[in-house]
């Protein structure tokens, strides 16, 4: 055999992509697909009793968008000083355990939510806000809109490391009044950052049923909701929001808005749950392929997901493991499992999100049909 014939033979091992290749402790420095498993390392570091975890990057999604998740035990203080942010677009989503969540609306009220799992709030550019964790296995997951705004925590936070994996370090707290994020004097000097602190704000202390003010006709957790006007602050309880039934393709879909570009304006993203069944065809059906120009990224809440992302192999997600897939990259998901939800992210206005919407109908419900 002559040299030209071996190459040949070794060629398609050569590009072959792994599975282990796909799987990654920390977010890459550059787009690329892969997957970070929950609780791994991702550039993770403590401010004070929180832990950070960085899943998406600014420079791992082309500056598009920030995943991260904080865990922390309860606190009687507040997670941070309130403050806003000029340039970033952030959401709150509950992941599991409690924490409340305070944004100031442009009528001039307050408004301070008590997120349970699953639980959404929606902070707009130049909208003061605050969060205190309520619960000992809290996990806050952040969505913040562009991405790059983990250079923050990585200057407040000390670098982190387990070789366990621990969700937070269990310490004793004898100081439970002692706010764990930076000092008045220390939030007032992070403008280079994007943080400007609001130490007039004085969080109200008012809720009834997990909301202030009280509401007039849509209550948390009694009443459907329906996402903000654009630059203003809301909250979605879990399952609550608006809601679009999806069949074709293949399986039953159920996608959540929680931001849409309607919200995100200029910052372009779009932030959904999808809800999705088996796929409906037995052995011959085949999951739809996606393609976006933007950004996309995943996380696990509920079941377990497949991915296939590029050239790489099938991987199996289960809760809080996250995909990252680039823009332009070919990719498919479906679940083995009877139910499976994940928190989708989209740059751009094509997401699948989106497109899921599109060619769905409006739903009522967080289930699927029975046939
Ligand atoms: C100091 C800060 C912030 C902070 C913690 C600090 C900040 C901020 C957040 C935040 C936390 C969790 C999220 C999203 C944002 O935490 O500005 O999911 O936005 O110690 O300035
Ligand atoms: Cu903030």
């Amino acid at each position: 055999m002559n040299l030209l014939h071996l190459s040949l033979l070794l060629l398609p091992l050569a590009t072959a992509q792994s599975l282990s290749d796909l799987y990654v402790s920390q977010a890459p420095s550059s787009p690329r697909p892969y997957v970070v498993p929950h609780y791994a390392n991702s550039h993770a570091v403590t401010i004070g009793s929180q832990l950070y975890r960085f899943t998406v990057t600014g420079p791992s999604s082309g500056y598009a968008f920030t995943l991260m998740s904080t865990n922390a035990p309860s606190s009687g203080s507040l997670g941070v000083l309130p403050h806003l942010h000029q340039a970033h677009y952030e959401n709150f989503f509950n992941f599991k355990g409690r924490f409340q969540l305070w944004a100031q609306h442009g009528d001039g009220e307050q408004h301070a939510r008590l997120l349970t799992q699953g639980d959404y709030g929606s902070v707009p550019r130049n909208t003061t806000h605050t969060f205190q964790i309520l619960d000992p296995d809290t996990e806050m997951v952040g969505v913040i809109s562009p991405g790059g705004f983990e250079d923050l925590f990585y200057t407040l936070g000390q670098n982190y490391t387990s070789a366990t994996n621990t969700p937070y370090v269990p310490q004793a707290t004898n100081d439970t009044s002692s706010s764990t994020g930076p000092s008045p004097n220390d939030i007032s000097g992070l403008e280079s950052f994007d943080v400007y602190a609001q130490l007039d704000f004085a969080p109200r202390r008012d809720l009834a049923n997990g909301s202030a003010p009280a509401p007039t006709t849509t209550g948390w957790h009694t009443d459907a909701a329906t996402l903000g006007q654009p630059g203003e602050p809301y909250f979605v309880a879990n399952n609550y929001g608006p809601k679009y039934l999806n069949s074709a393709h293949g399986a039953y879909q159920i996608v959540q808005p929680l931001v849409t570009n309607t919200q995100s304006q200029d910052t372009n993203f779009t932030l959904s749950t999808i809800i999705m069944g088996r796929p409906r065809g037995g052995d011959d059906s085949v999951a739809p392929t996606w393609k976006a120009p933007g950004a996309a990224a995943f996380e696990v809440l509920e079941g377990a997901v497949m991915v296939r992302i590029g050239d790489y192999p099938v991987a199996r997600l289960e809760m809080g493991d996250v995909a990252f897939i680039p823009g332009e990259v070919e990719y498919q998901y479906w679940t083995e499992g009877a139910y499976a939800k994940v928190l989708y992210v989209s740059s751009g206005k094509e997401g699948v999100d989106q497109r899921l919407i599109a060619g769905g109908t409006h739903w009522e419900f967080p289930t699927f049909p029975r046939y």
